[in-house]
């Protein structure tokens, strides 16, 4: 008996130190392995033209967006519309993001000329005429002498500084030279981030100590790209200061120092987490007043983006999305592409 329960005491053991053994060389190996980096599922292209969102892979990542348009698909009727169909579309138009402005806008348009084509087919048009305005491309154009010099603003974390790293490699890899100026001297590790970036994208990069004055930083970052006869500046910022006022005040401050001669603001990009929903309007209409915002970077739309904000930002702002983000790597850049990301929002 005893010696029974001692055979089955020995089993148990040796089966344990099996198991331990066999966990102990997967974990060696898994370590052994290069992590796998945070990649998209989709999008990633060895080509070198980057290759806009589709509308497949956009309408997975806008699928909250969607499963609230979905309901506007209910609404069979050509024609003119009830008062509850109106009702349902001004609720869901509410609730995809897109703001009281423009839905109030749409809803009235509806009620008075009705939905020929469907309620889907009205919508889709009202949206994509008001995304599609404005225009896309990153400013290069500068008076004689100048440098130009590419501002990112935007609330702390959503994606500043990878994004100027994403946008560093793409004009590197066109053939400028390129100098980041680490205007974020908030906290010292800002800097380490962003030299990390002027690594991996082949960029120069002037940076100052911790607190040092974020204009003088810049201005120098101007001053050796002028010298070098570089192509261009791109100035990060910090996310935060003590107060959000002391962080618009500084950006004025920045902004006036950075467009100086020899350099000249061409873009102030403001960045925007597409994750964010309504307070993006709040975060524009501030950094619009203070840094003359021209055009719009939206990040993390691999994520669970609720889209409908870029429309209520592109018509209460008129700021057009100059550049999308859909994941942390050096290659996860996009341009917007209009048609694309409207039918995505609506799930067409
Ligand atoms: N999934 C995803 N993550 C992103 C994207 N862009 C940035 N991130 C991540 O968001 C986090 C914050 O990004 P940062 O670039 O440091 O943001 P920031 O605006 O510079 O932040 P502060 O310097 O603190 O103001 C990091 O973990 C990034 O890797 C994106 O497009 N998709
Ligand atoms: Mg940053």
């Amino acid at each position: 008996m005893t010696s029974t329960v001692l055979l089955v005491v020995l089993a148990v053991v040796a089966l344990s130190a099996v198991i331990i053994v066999v966990r102990h060389r997967r974990g060696r190996r898994v370590v052994s392995v290069t992590p796998r980096e945070p990649m998209p599922e989709v999008l990633v292209s060895g080509s070198e033209e980057l290759p806009s969102l589709t509308t497949e892979t956009l309408a997975r990542r806008l699928s909250s967006s969607r499963g609230v348009f979905d309901r506007i698909r209910t609404v069979a009727t050509r024609g003119s519309l009830s008062p509850e169909e109106l009702e349902l579309v001004e609720e869901v138009l509410l609730r995809s993001d897109v703001g009281v402005t423009l839905t109030t806008r749409v809803v009235s348009e509806l009620r008075e000329h009705g939905a020929p084509d469907g309620v889907v087919a009205a919508v889709r048009d009202r949206l994509l005429d008001i995304v599609a305005a404005g225009n896309r491309d990153m400013g290069r154009d500068v008076s004689s002498g100048r440098v130009p010099v590419w501002l990112f603003v935007g609330v702390n974390g959503v994606g500043k500084t990878t994004t100027i790293g994403k946008v560093a490699a793409r004009e590197c890899r066109e053939g400028r030279t390129v100098v980041l100026a680490a205007g974020d001297t908030f906290r010292a590790a800002a800097a380490d981030q962003l030299s990390l970036w002027a690594e991996r994208s082949g960029a120069d990069i002037v940076r100052g100590a911790e607190g040092s004055d974020p204009g003088a930083v810049i201005h120098d970052a101007i001053g050796r790209a002028a010298a070098k006869g570089c192509d261009l500046v791109i100035a990060d910022t910090a996310g935060r200061r003590h107060t959000s006022s002391n962080l618009l005040d500084e950006l004025s401050k920045i902004r006036r120092v950075a467009d100086r001669e020899p350099g000249q603001v061409t873009e102030t990009i403001l960045v925007l987490d597409a994750t964010t929903g309504q307070n993006a309007i709040s975060q524009a209409r501030e950094f619009l007043a203070a840094a003359q915002v021209t055009g719009l970077a939206l990040t993390k739309l691999d994520g669970t983006a609720r889209g409908g904000i870029v429309a209520a930002l592109a018509d209460e702002f008129g700021l057009p999305v100059k550049l999308v983000g859909v994941g942390e790597s050096i290659d996860d850049l996009r341009p917007f592409d209009p048609p694309a990301f409207v039918d995505a929002l609506l799930g067409e």
